[in-house]
């Protein structure tokens, strides 16, 4: 069979490299990918940080299935359906503090920007009506919406379409000190007071919320330092701002704990999830209101029957996406795989820094939980070449990592065994020794 490449736009790929090199994969099984070579490729990245539980469990396959089959699809504006109601149910109990109202998204980007509606909205609905600015951070990746690429920190997502919101940047948290960190840094938790700065320059009666991933993902995994997200949450109290987290990466169980909110001992105001709520099997996301969020739209709206909040998507709350939720979250719970992270990711930082460390060109590698990067330095004035060319090796040698920026990231599934963990940072090992 001849593939016609032609059609297919890819998103976030180069390409015309793609096309004149393709990497097909044709099905998936636990950890493993099947290329269309038939060859086996362990999947180092759980998909796209999604497929925690491994690929293709039964007891998604079995609920999705018998969802398409009883209830294909249920207009979510002013109906709803079962499994809506339970999987919200579940969510919010997984969920610390008073995170207890869930809108439901088709993805992280989607989650982003209905937090940011959530949030102005929440504003006006009290009356602080200069309430409209936000605050993200550099590094930040919140999808690629409007909203959300005007509140991330990553230029090249950024520079080819211009500005719509206003927001202003804190610095990251990457502080060359902390380079070849095991887990939390111990430098830089003074930066969150970079804060006050910024709601002496704007007011905080023009600030709606601070934005950010309690664990930077996409940037190249940026645990946060110790203290950190304590003092941003300290300042957030004392100027009347929102918090947002942005946990589409750290939600259900890749910190270790159930949330990075748990895994970090801090609860923000809106919490955003995608990726892991089904594992990748259906899209889904979903932004996680307080008691005190919600409620302020119920009792602001007038008459019951007026809508408290005029957002939603076709998809919110699709009945399949629902059904692979439900079946999902019941699996990392019964199987306690957040714990399964905890107690398995010293063995995997261990891994990364003796293995990765000392090799050419590697000037950093960070991690924590279940999350893994390495920063390779440019070659000449191309920084993306090098993670390029080992992500590219490591593909030949039937292990897919992630490259992204200047990093090339790792993600175990939750259910990785040592053996394969040996073989994935041991295959970039190899072809790191290999560069030039
Ligand atoms: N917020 C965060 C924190 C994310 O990590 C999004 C929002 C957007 O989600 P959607 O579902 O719209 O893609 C993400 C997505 C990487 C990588 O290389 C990470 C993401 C997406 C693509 C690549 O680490 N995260
Ligand atoms: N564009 C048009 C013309 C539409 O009719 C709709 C939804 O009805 C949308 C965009 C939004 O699509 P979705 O709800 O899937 O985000």
């Amino acid at each position: 069979m001849t593939l016609n490449l032609d059609a297919y736009w890819m998103p976030y790929t180069g390409n015309r490299q793609f096309k004149r090199d393709p990497r097909i994969i044709q099905s998936a099984q636990g950890v493993w990918f099947t290329d269309s070579d038939g060859r086996q490729v362990l999947d180092g990245h759980s998909g796209l940080w999604t497929t925690g539980l491994g690929h293709a469990r039964p007891e998604i396959t079995e609920a999705v299935s018998r969802q398409m089959a009883e209830l294909d699809f249920c207009p979510p504006f002013q109906f709803g359906h079962p499994k809506a109601f339970e999987l919200a149910t579940k969510i919010a109990d997984l969920m610390p503090g008073d995170l207890n109202h869930v809108f439901y998204t088709n993805s992280g980007s989607e989650s982003a920007d209905t937090s940011l509606k959530m949030a102005r909205a929440y504003w006006q609905l009290k009356g602080e009506t200069g309430k409209t600015r936000f605050i993200g951070r550099e590094k930040g990746y919140h999808g690629v919406n409007y909203g959300g690429v005007a509140v991330g920190g990553i230029p090249a997502n950024k520079k080819l379409f211009g500005e719509v919101l206003e927001a202003d940047h804190l610095s990251h948290t990457m502080l060359p000190e902390n380079a070849f960190t095991r887990g939390m840094p111990s430098h830089g938790a003074h930066l969150a007071d970079e804060l006050e700065a910024v709601v002496e320059r704007y007011g905080a009666d023009t600030i709606a919320a601070v934005i950010v991933e309690p664990m930077g993902g996409s940037a190249g995994v940026l645990p946060p330092p110790q203290g950190y997200l304590q003092r941003l949450r300290e300042l957030c109290d004392k100027h009347n701002l929102l918090l947002i987290f942005d946990e589409v990466i750290t939600g259900f169980g890749r910190c270790g704990a159930m949330t990075g909110a748990d895994a970090f001992g801090v609860t923000p105001d809106i919490l955003n999830v995608a990726k892991q709520l089904t594992n990748g099997a259906v899209p889904m996301g979903a932004v996680i209101a307080s008691s005190e969020v919600h409620e302020t739209f119920m009792a602001n709206a007038g008459p019951d029957y007026v809508l408290e909040f005029a957002h939603g998507y076709t998809y919110s709350a699709h009945p399949v996406a629902c059904a692979a939720g439900l079946a999902a979250l019941d699996v990392l719970v019964e199987e306690d795989l957040p714990q399964r992270v905890a107690a398995e990711a010293p063995y995997f930082e261990s891994l990364l820094h003796d293995q990765l460390s000392d090799k050419p060109f590697v000037t950093d590698v960070r991690n924590y939980g279940f999350a893994g990067a390495i920063t390779l330095e440019a070659k000449g004035d191309e920084p993306l070449r090098r993670p390029f060319e080992v992500a590219m090796a490591m593909w030949e040698r039937g292990v897919l990592v992630r490259y992204g920026g200047d990093t090339i990231q790792m993600a175990p599934h939750f259910v990785m065994q040592r053996e394969q963990m040996d073989q994935l940072v041991g295959t970039l090992a190899d072809c790191l020794a290999e560069l030039n």
